[in-house]
């Protein structure tokens, strides 16, 4: 969303390499103010969603995935007990919410049944939330959703923004609890044929505008809602490098901004090897930490990401940084 011309601005420079524009204006939804001005640094007040943790800075939301075939850590966490373990650790390292999902998103990925997606999630979220944890559970189904709820999730992390299950949308607004709704195209098997957009911010924008009066039609507290442009979800890299430069437009959605781009493959290709051959996966988190340095001076709502405590040190320099120039 651009500025209006009488918004207060002021420049400063960080580094001799990087010269940014602040503003003391702007929605309290997270994103980087007006387009072509103010990129990296924005005085904001950071979104509160009811119901979950308000630590007073960008949230840390750290994965947690049950699966055998997840593009960074497939197999890495499939049993229960290496699981909990490891949302024990992301919990030590200071993430403030874990995101419990029992099906990769990855491109081409095929689905598992739900007895199996059950399987996977429920024992898991059951012993974070009796250690005290705020879990969420990444799922696109309802009845998915509606067993982790029964566990104890606060949060339902829905990829396909209700898009997936017609019944999603009912079961959120029964139950009260916060929602992630994400851009969605359609499922992993086929969605990078459906990367194909006009201008991808403004496309982005407008299908989620109609996934989120979707949202609103079926009854959910519109303070309870979290957007997700879907880095990587029908996206190509070029596609995300887009999206990251004009987060700021979102605010035209009026929603607190979660963005995962975690070890993503555009950030594999953006550090590939001399021969051409990308970064794995697991060498990609230098990368996802500069990213959520640049998202929590933006003052996004969350970063949802596979390893907590860079991230947290990350916002602890950008709130550190953004309490300087405050005054
Ligand atoms: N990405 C993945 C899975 N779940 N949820 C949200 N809200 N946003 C994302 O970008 C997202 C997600 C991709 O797989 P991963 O769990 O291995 O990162």
């Amino acid at each position: 969303m651009r500025q209006p011309l009488s918004a207060p601005i002021v420049t400063t420079k960080i580094s001799s390499a990087l010269m940014l524009t602040l503003s003391r204006w702007g929605s309290p939804y997270g994103g980087c103010g007006t387009r072509r001005e103010h990129r990296v640094i924005r005085v904001n007040p950071l979104p509160v969603v009811p119901g979950l943790p308000q630590p007073g800075r960008t949230l840390v939301v750290g994965v947690v995935n049950v699966t055998p075939d997840s593009f960074s850590d497939g197999g890495q966490w499939l049993e229960p007990h290496a699981a909990i373990a490891h949302g024990m650790q992301l919990l030590g390292d200071g993430a403030d919410i874990i995101d419990v999902g029992g099906e990769s998103t990855r491109p081409g990925a095929t689905r598992p049944e739900v007895a199996e997606e059950l399987r996977r999630v429920l024992p898991v979220i059951r012993e974070l939330v009796a250690a005290g944890a705020c879990v969420s559970v990444d799922t696109m189904r309802a009845t998915v959703a509606e067993q982790a709820i029964a566990a104890g999730a606060r949060l339902v992390n829905d990829v396909s923004g209700g898009r997936a299950d017609p019944a999603m949308l009912r079961l959120i607004a029964e139950s009260n609890v916060a929602y992630i709704c994400m851009h969605w195209r359609g499922h992993s098997e086929d969605m990078q044929s459906k990367a194909s957009y006009a201008d991808v911010v403004s496309d982005v924008i407008a299908e989620l505008g109609t996934q989120l009066e979707e949202v609103d039609r079926a009854g959910i507290a519109p303070d309870k809602v979290i957007i997700d442009p879907g880095f990587g979800f029908a996206k190509t890299a070029e596609h995300n490098w887009q999206l990251l430069d004009r987060l700021d437009e979102f605010d035209v959605l009026g929603r607190p901004l979660v963005v995962g781009v975690s070890r993503k493959t555009f950030l594999g290709r953006l550090l590939a090897n001399p021969d051409g051959s990308p970064r794995p996966a697991k060498q990609r988190d230098d990368a996802t930490t500069a990213l959520t340095t640049v998202l929590a001076l933006q003052r996004v709502w969350g970063v949802r990401v596979h390893s907590a405590r860079a991230s947290r040190d990350a916002i602890a320099v950008a709130e550190r940084l953004l309490k300087q120039h405050a005054g």
